[in-house]
């Protein structure tokens, strides 16, 4: 054991953070404080998010099933031959599995955040497709996308449903796009798309009667302690989902329900009774929206499909 001086112990630097760390650290003491959703998804919240999608306020997984059973052939059409079919936030790989059939791609590559989650899906679709290439890579694509070298470059498509891009904001998905695009060599893309839609269907859909979403939220501060080791109380805490039609986007927020500090090693904040944390934006978009912004991202050939009440639509078009 060594010995120190006082002193030698107050000049030591504090240790030095991870850049998640760093990011969760500036997010917090910014204001309004916020929290990238990328830390929704621990494992607890992966399949948190997957019990949401089953319930009957979330419309958009059904809208966008709907849409490929209805209309998944004519999609394959307009797609091609794929070779390879690189799966952004694959999660449990239902979504894309259900486009084997039609698509019929020799590989697959999930990518996601997640990786214990993903392998546990990925170890059950090799059981059912055995023939099939899988390459499962857990990534945080948000950052920067890389396609391992034993992908083929011909006949990719990148595969982006679920409305994940909503959760960007405009500016970050028309990056996203244009990584997407430098990574298909005259590929393709498909990607799933929420729609501008009343409030009043809206909210509900991010504050459902079982109080799912609000567990999905609040277990961000329990994720959050984990990575920067800081000592939320997720008692404290109380889940705020609104539709900000000016920005054309549900907003999550955590809000205090009373005056409170948070600390971690190296740093601390208070929030007064009812300041929020910025969680989420999940933006809504009109077709024509975001077909400009696939063309502004330099995609050709677009296409669209809606379900039967114009809530979703699922996007088609060439790099
Ligand atoms: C993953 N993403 C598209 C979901 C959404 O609808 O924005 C995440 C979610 N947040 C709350 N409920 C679901």
């Amino acid at each position: 054991v060594l010995a120190h001086t006082a002193q030698e112990y107050q000049a030591r630097p504090s240790p030095a953070l991870s850049a998640e760390q760093a990011e969760l650290r500036d997010g917090l003491l910014d204001h309004p404080a916020h929290i990238d959703p990328k830390f929704l998804y621990d494992a607890l919240g992966s399949s948190l998010f997957t019990a949401i999608t089953q319930l009957p306020e979330y419309y958009p997984t059904r809208c966008e099933a709907e849409i490929f059973e209805r209309h998944g052939q004519d999609i394959a059409r307009h797609i091609g031959p794929v070779q390879s079919m690189i799966d952004l936030g694959a999660g449990d790989c239902v979504k894309a599995e259900r486009l084997f059939a039609s698509l019929r791609p020799r590989h697959y590559v999930p990518i996601d955040i997640s990786a214990d989650y993903l392998q546990t899906a990925v170890r059950r679709l090799q059981l059912s497709y055995p023939d099939l290439r899988v390459t499962a890579i857990g990534q945080d694509f948000s950052q920067a996308l890389a396609v391992p070298p034993e992908v083929p470059a011909e006949e990719r498509l990148f595969f982006y449903p679920g409305s994940s891009i909503g959760n960007l904001n405009p500016d970050d998905a028309h990056a996203m796009l244009q990584r997407i695009r430098a990574q298909c060599h005259g590929g393709g893309l498909l990607v799933g798309v929420d729609r501008v839609k009343p409030r009043q269907v809206l909210e509900p859909a991010y504050d459902d009667a079982l109080h799912l979403t609000a567990a999905f939220n609040l277990n961000l501060l329990r994720h959050v302690n984990d990575v920067l080791d800081a000592d939320f109380d997720v008692n404290d805490w109380q889940h705020v989902a609104l539709f900000n039609a000016t920005c054309s986007r549900v907003e999550m927020h955590l809000e205090a329900q009373r005056a409170l500090r948070v600390t971690w090693p190296g740093g601390e904040r208070d929030f007064s009774p009812g300041e929020r944390i910025h969680t989420e934006n999940s933006y809504k978009f009109t077709p024509q929206a975001f077909s400009d912004l696939l063309q502004s991202a330099g995609y050709r050939d677009v296409a669209h499909w809606s379900d039967s009440r114009g809530w979703f639509s699922v996007f088609s078009a060439r790099a």
